[in-house]
């Protein structure tokens, strides 16, 4: 019988596992050992499920996906676990038998931060969905030994700290040391001739690890399906370790999966970097050439059974890898090889900042991967005959992999992909219009959207227990594993009993809230207050400097005038910047500076406050969100991909306060024009001022009086006394043309703020928008998207047990 049938057996077995694993009476075990046991036990019962899906699939011979990542931002996945399995309330109820409180234990665990933002956590999502809707879908990453840094506010300004999230080992982890596989960096290629007449070539590399997997399953919710997160980690190999410098070699094997890259726009030049490509691509591949020889007599079918998607560039070595593992250790040919990549391989854009596109120079990567290298020549050569042939030699430049002397990562993606996502709608049309619109010309069939979504399950049901009660008492419980279905919603919208219970609910969250920022800040924040948040990244295009100017000047106005109040407001910010990104860590500076003053005036303070929560992460996001009356989406039209940040304040009855840029579209589109707060230019009009060279940040300092006074506030000691302090956002707006148009959406960015403010004096109908917004959320859900890709990408069928 499992341990978790009855309360009364899990309570028994829960203090035996403990109590064996640590050689002591269960009562003096403390709580970190006690999740150590329970998320043990969990993963125990886990496992049958785990080896029917993948008997289930053998037997079936279903095809699988493999979804390349070099991020995965899981968070923490106790409760997750329990939930999804359906015993929570037997693990809860025991526990609180033991004396004890689940919230305990789940603190213990550390959110496994693994990549900087949505990217990572868009697979995370992915994740749970595929499993929860039975498809065989497995992640492939690196197991970094430390994830993206740990935020501390230190006099204002980040700091960044170590995150150990392996501190006390990874409950949910299998090491698998004996599915080890070698990755060669280095050395040099030579070749001979064989009896054949086939030119056969020999890597002699300069360095070697191990790449060994540690196994995680992703349990689908209230389904036998169990799907498996595969992190890599690298071990020294002992055949080939060099002979002579020990120490650098035990150093170099350390480095490779030691951390993060914790840059979430520009491709750092860092060997390191790609060497993580590399490792984490070969050996996924290795291992799924391996299980798929294991099921069928050759690779000739491996686009119908095997799906990669590549996560961005990150991952898109996997395309000259698999060529080399076919030609070079399958004796294919290279058009026969060609046409299985092709076949299999599949490729997510995420931006369309310039910058952001990775690029490697040629040198480097013949260098530290030279086979590799040899065959991303050979693709583009032909690729260059190809788009020749078809008249187009003008337009190559443009679609080359290789050019002035760098590899040019998403354009040797786009050649060696059958499908070129972008991840909502309007980011799709801007890939297809601008930044990879040679490509269409050539191929337009490759190109579609994939709108990006979000797991109602840890973004609602789990995160949100209190709203998702009122949901199953109104709605029944359908959406559960129905999203769409949140759109009964719609029947009672109108209905003001409901609508105060929602306000009643959102109340109970702010509260949450409020004593999390209580207990960690020491700052009192008031719940009758509007909370209005902005959670993301830092970044110069999310403009979290527009919503900070407004503050900014909001303070200065009542300071002024003391007849000018404004409801009651406090607003709320968290996020994370890439330690050399200095603008972006200036920004956080003034964000805090100005934190300390308004927080800190008698004069304002019930009106106006300020909270940089530090730290943004997952486990943040889970008490942020579902606390939020306003979620500000702001960044400068066009730029922002998609946002999954904006589907998560929606789906928790929060107003979308933002630009027509990346999903915010989409969300108008489901909930009206009527039910968010749109503001600003759009795409055409900003192409238009960067075009005609029309814009000048200058004419609207000089001619907008409060623009004026909020930047010359930066300078003239209103803030500190140091005048340098903000020298960068000042030149930033000013003397460098204001890249992202901050000060050209200023005014519409503060009409629309006091417009907010009169929508939530109006109770009644701010609570029946919320209600719109949360009926029309489930369009949001990944598992709408993860049905999308499947069919239309992947072509998967559902596992059958
Ligand atoms: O991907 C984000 C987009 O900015 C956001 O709009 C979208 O919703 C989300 C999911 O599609 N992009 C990232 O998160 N990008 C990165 O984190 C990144 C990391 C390393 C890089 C480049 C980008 O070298």
């Amino acid at each position: 019988m499992n341990s978790f049938n009855s309360e009364a057996l899990f309570v028994e077995r829960f203090k035996e596992t403990t109590s064996d694993m640590y050689g002591r009476d269960f009562e003096d075990t403390s709580n970190v050992e006690r999740y150590l046991a329970l998320g043990n036990m969990i993963r125990e019962y886990a496992n049958s499920n785990w080896k029917a899906t993948k008997n289930a699939v053998k037997k079936h011979q279903t095809k699988q996906l493999y979804y390349f990542s070099m991020e995965f931002l899981m968070g923490r996945l106790l409760t997750n676990n329990l939930m999804n399995l359906g015993i929570y309330d037997t693990v809860c109820e025991g526990l609180k038998e033991l004396g004890m409180d689940i919230n305990d234990l789940e603190e213990i665990e550390s959110d496994a931060g693994l990549g900087n933002g949505g990217l990572g956590r868009l697979a995370a999502c992915f994740m749970d969905s595929l499993a929860s809707l039975n498809y065989a879908g497995n992640g492939n990453c690196i197991r970094y030994h430390y994830g993206l840094f740990k935020q501390k506010i230190e006099n204002d300004e980040q700091v960044e700290m170590p995150d150990c999230w392996l501190k006390y080992g990874n409950v949910w982890e299998v090491w698998k040391p004996y599915h080890g596989v070698r990755v060669k960096f280095g050395g040099y290629v030579d070749g001979y001739i064989n009896e054949q007449g086939k030119f056969v070539t020999f890597h002699h590399p300069d360095f070697v690890v191990r790449a060994v997997p540690y196994d995680e399953p992703i349990i689908g919710y209230h389904t036998k399906t169990t799907n498996t997160l595969r992190l890599w980690d690298a071990e020294v190999d002992e055949d080939t370790a060099p002979t002579g410098n020990l120490n650098k070699y035990l150093d170099d094997v350390t480095a490779l999966t030691a951390n993060v890259y914790p840059d979430d726009s520009t491709p750092e030049g860092k060997e390191l970097r790609l060497k993580q490509e590399y490792f984490f691509v070969c050996a996924g591949l290795s291992q799924i050439i391996e299980s798929h020889l294991r099921v069928y007599p050759s690779l000739d079918n491996l686009p119908e059974k095997v799906a990669i998607q590549l996560n961005d560039t990150h991952p898109v070595l996997v395309i000259p890898e698999l060529m080399r593992i076919l030609c070079d250790e399958y004796d294919y040919e290279w058009d026969d090889a060609w046409k299985i990549v092709k076949g299999t391989v599949a490729y997510t854009n995420h931006t369309v900042m310039a910058e952001a596109l990775e690029k490697w120079s040629q040198e480097t990567v013949q260098k530290l991967l030279p086979r590799i290298y040899m065959i991303i020549e050979e693709i583009d050569r032909r690729w260059k005959f190809e788009v020749d042939h078809l008249g187009l030699c003008a337009i190559y430049p443009n679609v080359a992999v290789l050019r002035e002397g760098q590899v040019h990562m998403a354009n040797l993606a786009i050649v060696g992909s059958h499908s070129v996502n972008g991840v909502a709608k309007l980011h799709s049309k801007i890939l297809v219009d601008d930044v990879f619109k040679d490509f269409v010309t050539i191929e337009p069939s490759l190109f579609n959207n994939k709108t990006n979504g979000i797991t109602h399950r840890r973004w609602l049901m789990y995160c949100n227990p209190q709203l998702t009660s009122l949901l199953e008492d109104t709605i029944g419980d359908e959406f559960k594993t129905d999203p769409e279905k949140l759109q009964d919603l719609m029947a009672y919208v109108e209905d003001p009993v409901l609508q105060q219970k929602f306000m009643d609910v959102k109340k109970q969250r702010k509260q949450i809230l409020a004593d999390y920022i209580k207990k960690t800040m020491n700052i009192d924040v008031n719940v009758n207050s509007i909370f209005d948040c902005q959670s993301k990244r830092l970044h110069a295009y999310k403009r979290q400097l527009l919503n900070i100017f407004n503050v900014m000047n909001i303070y200065m106005h009542m300071k002024e005038d003391p007849n000018y109040r404004i409801y009651p407001r406090t607003f709320f910010f968290s996020a994370k910047a890439a330690p050399s990104y200095y603008l972006a860590k200036e920004i956080i500076k003034l964000i805090n500076i100005v934190a300390d003053r308004v927080n800190n005036d008698p004069e304002t303070n019930e009106f106006l406050k300020v909270v940089f929560i530090p730290n943004y992460s997952v486990s943040v996001a889970e008490i942020l969100i579902p606390a939020a009356d306003v979620s500000e989406q702001i960044s400068t039209a066009g730029k922002e991909a998609s946002g999954t940040g904006n589907m998560k304040y929606m789906m928790n009855g929060a107003l979308t306060l933002g630009t027509l840029d990346g999903a915010n579209v989409e969300i108008v589109d489901q909930v009206g024009e009527e039910n968010a707060e749109i503001f600003g230019l759009h795409v055409e009009d900003i192409n238009h001022l960067k075009h005609e060279q029309a814009y000048h940040s200058w004419d609207y300092y000089r001619s907008h009086d409060e623009i004026r006074r909020v930047i010359d506030s930066l300078r003239n000691g209103y803030w500190t006394k140091d005048p340098d302090a903000f020298r960068l956002i000042y030149n930033d707006v000013l003397t460098q043309g204001d890249e992202f148009f901050v000060l050209a959406d200023f005014g519409g960015y503060s009409r629309a703020q006091t417009h907010v403010e009169a929508r939530y004096r109006d109770t009644n109908n701010w609570a029946r928008t919320m209600l719109i917004n949360i009926a029309k959320s489930g369009y949001f859900s990944s598992d709408r998207t993860i049905e999308e890709y499947a069919s239309q990408i992947w072509n998967l069928d559902k596992i059958v047990f």
